[in-house]
């Protein structure tokens, strides 16, 4: 008699909770640290909608690749696994081409064609996501990438069997063409490789080279301002569709201002870090204007090689980036 009720009152208890707050939780899955610039911006984002839903949905962040590793997000939340996610929108090229084009080398110069460039991607990548039944929250690029090294780089032929650090196409192949020995390290453990000598140089931000403390071993940046990488956040559109029509306006319009700031974000992160690094004793410098023809020679290179692999769609995206 006494369990009867007892179960009685907890069935209650619990149609009552949830008549009450239907709440949704979504787990977002990234592969760089809680204090990276991107990830707290997504968790602002997510204090917006829980905000903006009245804690109807709430999303909970599994930074540093504890729950999916970088280069397993997109798969992980295209199965289901989990929720949400963010990844580097470069790591997807083999699988989705225009992901790539925002790592073509000297091709972006500044923020503000980064963003065009973006606005021209944008349309195949959500068809891409669409076809892999998810949707694409925000993007968010990381500052203009530059070139780190333990010894001063004069001449192509100084990187010769230099163990480079990658972390996309771009940078593999700029390491073979320069005869370097590529080395795939995931960003949160860049200190430590650079630390046990694993690394003798790499393309990435001012902002990575700070968060992974790299001076000591790592002497000299140079300003290369190569490509605007980006990151991209999404959610499996199963998820994004079983919301109520009003919370889903909610995610969409706190996406459009995560992206906004997270722009914003990137380029104040920019400028302090630079001067980081040099207070940490790092040589920010400007490349020889020999070792600057090769790599803008190099670029070429990639360039061309891109866009005759991934056809069409590379070109309408360069030809309208340019011509329009
Ligand atoms: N940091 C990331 C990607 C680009 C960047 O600036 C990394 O080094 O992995």
């Amino acid at each position: 008699m006494k369990l009867v009720l007892i179960a009685a009152l907890c069935a209650a208890g619990v149609s009552h909770v949830s008549a009450l707050h239907a709440q949704t939780t979504w787990t977002v899955a990234t592969g760089y640290r809680a204090e990276s610039f991107h990830t707290e911006n997504i968790a602002q984002f997510g204090r917006d909608v829980q905000a903006a839903t009245q804690g109807e949905l709430k999303l909970e962040l599994a930074p540093n690749g504890s729950l999916f590793k970088l280069g397993d997000i997109l798969q992980a939340v295209q199965d289901g696994k989990v929720q949400a996610g963010e990844t580097i929108m470069t790591s997807l090229a083999k699988d989705i081409p225009i992901a790539g084009a925002d790592a073509v080398p000297f091709v972006v110069g500044s923020y503000q064609q980064a963003l065009r460039l973006w606005q021209l991607q944008r349309p195949g990548m959500e068809q891409a996501f669409a076809q892999r039944g998810l949707k694409i929250l925000f993007s968010v690029p990381w500052p203009p990438q530059g070139l780190y090294s333990t010894r001063p780089v004069k001449t192509t032929a100084d990187f010769k069997h230099m163990k480079m650090r990658t972390y996309n196409q771009t940078t593999v192949r700029i390491a073979e063409m320069l005869g370097a020995v590529p080395v795939d390290v995931a960003m949160v453990d860049v200190g430590k490789a650079v630390n046990e000598g694993r690394l003798d140089a790499m393309i990435t931000s001012a902002v990575t080279g700070v968060e992974n403390k790299v001076w000591g071993p790592i002497k000299y940046y140079y300003e290369l301002n190569a490509w605007f990488p980006k990151n991209i956040v999404f959610v499996n559109a199963k998820n994004f569709d079983a919301l109520a029509p009003a919370a889903r306006a909610v995610v969409l319009q706190a996406a459009a201002a995560a992206e906004a700031r997270g722009w914003a974000a990137s380029q104040s992160a920019a400028v302090g870090a630079t001067k980081e690094l040099q207070a940490n004793g790092i040589k920010v410098e400007r490349l020889s204007s020999e070792l600057d023809i090769d790599i803008k020679r190099m670029g070429d290179r990639f360039s061309r090689e891109w866009v005759r692999s991934v056809g069409k769609s590379a070109s309408s995206i360069f030809v309208s980036y340019y011509f329009n």
